[in-house]
């Protein structure tokens, strides 16, 4: 059992003899394992740190259609156009499971919105590097979706209930992303020289940027210590960044394509590989609004959704004349 538990995001601990009967018996619930659910009384700071990291969890699904969609009107054929629209309407679909899992939690979806508009709440780092070409859209999915994967196969076990059954589906149609990406890396590197080169080109930009994707070292993460102790993470970002590295490596020499990290190598002692961090720096600057492609993202969420004010404002005026108790069904009423 944990001895302490946290006030808040990064406020630091509390001893257990300072918890009042309510907190003490919340650790307990979340010690044996139950899941908490939403009508249940839970600390402030449980519901702060849920509501940030599942509505930037959100954005992030959202966000993430853009580099991707992209590419949509120029897939090389018919099938691969099919099998890429399938899994940016997943992504959308991911963002509305979260983000109704966050309104379990008492924020509406209007502030989480105006939340990622105002610059207020982030968005993986990762959707601020650009697509270049169509092998990027094979790297995103294997390494991309390989990391989210990492990370949301351990959130399945996550402590509250709504964020853990979204992880669930989520991780169902992630495991299809992942294996469309590396498919479309396969091809690639089995076709053409040219291919293979491109192949190799989207490995070398993407690899630091998916390393990046599990959130800075441990000992600079803020909210870790007591996202764990509450298990809303399960992982620090360290460990799920190894694994990842452990689970690529061998993919990518499947594919024969080279990992850019000339200290890539395995470690037999301690039964895993050793490789060099990503830059740092960079990371903070991306996720501080100045990586490559943020003003564009927020550019087109924004402008998505200016474009759609005239559907929800129908959407409203539908809802209030039903809500003023006019049930009559009839074609004049819709
Ligand atoms: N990008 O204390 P830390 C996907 C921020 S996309 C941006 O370690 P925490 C997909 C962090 O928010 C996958 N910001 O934070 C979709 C904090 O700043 P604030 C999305 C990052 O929360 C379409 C500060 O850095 N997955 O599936 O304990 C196509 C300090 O960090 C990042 C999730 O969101 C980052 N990479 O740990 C394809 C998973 N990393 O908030 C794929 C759920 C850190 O204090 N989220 N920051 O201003 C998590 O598991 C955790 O939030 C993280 C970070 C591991 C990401």
């Amino acid at each position: 059992m944990y001895a302490q538990v946290v006030e808040g995001s990064g406020k630091g601990a509390k001893a257990t003899e300072d918890m009042t009967p309510e907190e003490r018996a919340f650790q307990q619930k979340i010690d044996s394992g139950q899941k908490i659910e939403p009508k249940e009384w839970m600390p402030d700071g449980y519901r702060k740190t849920l509501i940030r990291q599942i509505s930037q969890h959100a954005h992030s699904e959202v966000v993430g259609q853009l580099p991707e969609g992209n590419w949509i009107t120029r897939a090389p054929t018919l099938e691969r156009k099919a099998i890429l629209l399938a899994k940016v309407q997943d992504e959308a679909g991911h963002g509305l499971y979260l983000y109704g899992a966050a309104e379990t939690l008492g924020i509406s979806r209007d502030e989480m919105y105006e939340q990622l508009h105002s610059g207020k709440a982030k968005y993986s780092s990762i959707f601020n590097y650009p697509t270049l070409n169509w092998a990027d859209i094979g790297a995103i999915g294997w390494l991309v979706d390989g990391a989210a994967i990492m990370n949301q196969v351990a959130l399945q076990r996550t402590s509250y209930g709504p964020y853990s059954r979204a992880m669930i589906r989520i991780c169902k149609e992630e495991s299809f992303h992942q294996r469309q990406g590396y498919d479309i890396m396969m091809k690639m590197c089995n076709g053409t020289e040219a291919q293979k080169a491109m192949a190799q080109d989207a490995m070398n930009r993407f690899w630091w940027p998916a390393l990046m994707m599990f959130g800075p070292p441990d000992a600079d993460s803020v909210h870790s210590a007591e996202s764990m102790a509450w298990k809303i993470k399960i992982n620090t970002n360290d460990e799920l960044r190894q694994k990842f590295v452990d689970q690529t490596v061998p993919q990518a020499e499947y594919l024969g394509l080279t990992i850019p990290d000339e200290n890539l190598a395995w470690n037999e002692e301690k039964g895993s590989y050793d490789f060099t961090d990503p830059d740092w720096d960079e990371f903070f600057q991306v996720i501080s609004g100045n990586g490559p492609c943020n003003a564009d993202r927020m550019r087109a969420r924004v402008r998505a959704w200016d474009d759609g004010e005239w559907f929800r404002d129908g959407l409203s005026a539908y809802a209030e004349k039903h809500s003023a108790g006019n049930t009559n069904q009839g074609v004049e009423n819709v």
